[in-house]
């Protein structure tokens, strides 16, 4: 034990699962560690979901985004909470939210310490961290995700940290803690490299405020194995032929600009695609960090990896410790607070690319509502990115659900990313720079890399909207929801052929 925990102060802490979680009251505010299934306490939420199945109490719970089977379902199975703040992805949760049994804020991803930090989400009850160690100067060392760990200890009245003694070693030196100040104290961000390291390796915690430490020697949740298939190698290749044109035209070298990717299947077929592109000496200033970047560095494309998390396929959850000592110079997580904080993706000039669910002619983006009302996901950090990228590209197959929706419609049914962030397009029939064009112009664009089946529904409506309406941003009102009407009535957003023509 002394191994994990080498100060002391702390020693005499440890508890079970089941006591932590006893000390849970019904309406407390749970700050917990996590990110894309990486980083998040195991054994607590267990046993806490456990204690929920035959007592009643609900829990608000707070995290950095995204946590696994043993913490967000287990949770949303056993009817434990009550509002998820900032960000899901569990399908059991999902469900729960849409249904109306969890109250859910997606909120921008380097949003939540700020509104931790003022009080605005009130009082952090508990901060339940997962940690690899504590140091001999009473450092949390975190695991495969920084999140919103430093301001969930800062703020909290109590904490409760989950040592993983299956946690790689190499954990330890990989983080760099950078806390921001309350207002009236700032300065700027001091990072003017992607590499440069301005925080402490582990999360300062005053030893009086932890209640117990919990053991675990669960390791993390592998995610699936995006391969790329046909249709997502070729919005890949669309995507770098973009970035190819950018290289050959002079506006950007050719080691590009510090990169954000979005998870998935795409973001992982365009780094797959790099491995054989021209660009070289590649800096990824990213919120998550998966495969296809471990390959990169493999390859020796990326020199440099900045992120907050893991997400991580199981071939590369097995070799994460030998991997982390390989490349303990090359990789880096800081909070995400400052992996998506908007002056340093400014300062940094990032290209940002993540995936949309929908796209309206004039580059307004949909990524996280179906049909306008249900949850997908959330916004996770992409709002963070698009704002203030250098270049801001949303990918997305021009179809879904086998061709019986567009994913280009005349209006998006919910905004994300508004026109005024939005630069570049990219689906499998092409892409659309959108950057220096008016609306009229945009749309022109857009409608180009549409499904052919959907083109000329789109352009009719374009041609009308212009033709009865006109103005800045050409729309029908009443029409400019026909595409999901129709889904709606018919299964279909593709109308009859008369209808095309109204
Ligand atoms: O449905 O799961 O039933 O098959 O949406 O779509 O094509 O598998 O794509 O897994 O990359 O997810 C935007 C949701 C895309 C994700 C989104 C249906 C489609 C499928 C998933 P099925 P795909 P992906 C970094 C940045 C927001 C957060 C973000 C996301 C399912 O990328 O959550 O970018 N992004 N974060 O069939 C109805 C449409 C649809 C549709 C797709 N127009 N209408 N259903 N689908 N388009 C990460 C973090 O911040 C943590």
């Amino acid at each position: 034990l002394s191994q994990f925990i080498r100060n002391e102060a702390f020693l005499n802490k440890v508890v079970s699962a089941e006591e932590a979680a006893s000390w849970i009251e019904d309406g407390m505010n749970l700050g917990m560690s996590g990110f894309t299934l990486f980083g998040e306490p195991k054994e607590f939420p267990l046993a806490l979901s456990k204690r929920g199945e035959q007592e009643n109490f609900k829990v608000n719970l707070y995290t950095g985004a995204s946590l696994g089977p043993t913490a967000d379902q287990s949770m949303a199975e056993a009817g434990i909470i009550n509002l998820r703040v900032p960000y899901q992805g569990n399908a059991i949760m999902r469900g729960k939210i849409n249904n109306g049994e969890i109250y859910y804020i997606d909120q921008h991803l380097s949003h939540t310490a700020e509104e931790v930090r003022k009080g605005s989400l009130g009082k952090i009850d508990y901060a339940i961290i997962e940690a690899a160690a504590i140091t001999e100067d009473g450092l949390v060392i975190p695991t495969g995700s920084v999140g919103n760990s430093p301001i969930f200890v800062e703020k909290a009245e109590n904490v409760i940290i989950e040592i993983n003694t299956t946690a790689p070693k190499a954990y330890e030196g990989l983080h760099d803690i950078y806390v921001q100040k309350a207002q009236g104290e700032r300065k700027e961000i001091p990072i003017y490299n992607t590499g440069d390291r301005i925080g402490e390796i582990g999360i300062k915690v005053d030893p009086a405020k932890v209640k117990g430490i919990v053991l675990s020697e669960q390791p993390d949740i592998p995610s699936p194995l995006f391969e790329p298939n046909e249709e997502t190698q070729k919005i890949a290749d669309n995507l770098l032929a973009f970035l190819a044109n950018e290289v050959e035209v002079g506006n950007l070298p050719e080691s590009l600009a510090p990169l954000q990717s979005g998870v998935g299947s795409v973001a992982n077929a365009v780094l797959n695609g790099m491995q054989k592109s021209q660009f070289k000496d590649l800096e990824v200033f990213s919120e998550v960090l998966q495969d296809g970047v471990f390959d990169l560095i493999d390859a020796g494309i990326v020199k440099f990896a900045a992120g907050t998390a893991f997400s991580l396929s199981k071939k590369r959850v097995d070799s994460l410790a030998e991997d982390l000592e390989k490349y303990k110079d090359k990789i880096m997580f800081r909070p995400q607070e400052i992996s998506n904080n908007p002056e340093v993706i400014r300062r940094l000039g990032v290209i940002s690319f993540n995936t949309a669910i929908e796209v309206d002619i004039y580059g307004n983006v949909n990524s996280t509502h179906v049909n306008g009302t249900k949850i997908m996901n959330g916004i996770g950090g992409s709002g963070d990115f698009a704002r203030n990228a250098r270049i801001t590209i949303f990918v997305t197959s021009s179809l879904a659900k086998n061709g019986a929706i567009s994913t280009i419609v005349p209006f998006v049914s919910h905004i994300d990313h508004t026109e005024h962030d939005v630069d570049v397009i990219v689906t499998e029939q092409g892409y659309a720079d959108l950057r220096g064009l008016p609306p009229v112009k945009r749309a022109e664009k857009l409608i180009e890399i549409a499904h052919p089946k959907y083109k000329e529904q789109l352009r009719a409506y374009f041609e009308e909207a212009k033709e009865k309406v006109g103005g800045q941003t050409p729309h029908i009102l009443e029409k400019a929801f026909s595409f999901h009407n129709n889904l709606k009535e018919n299964g279909t957003m593709l109308f009859e052929d008369d209808k095309i023509k109204h």
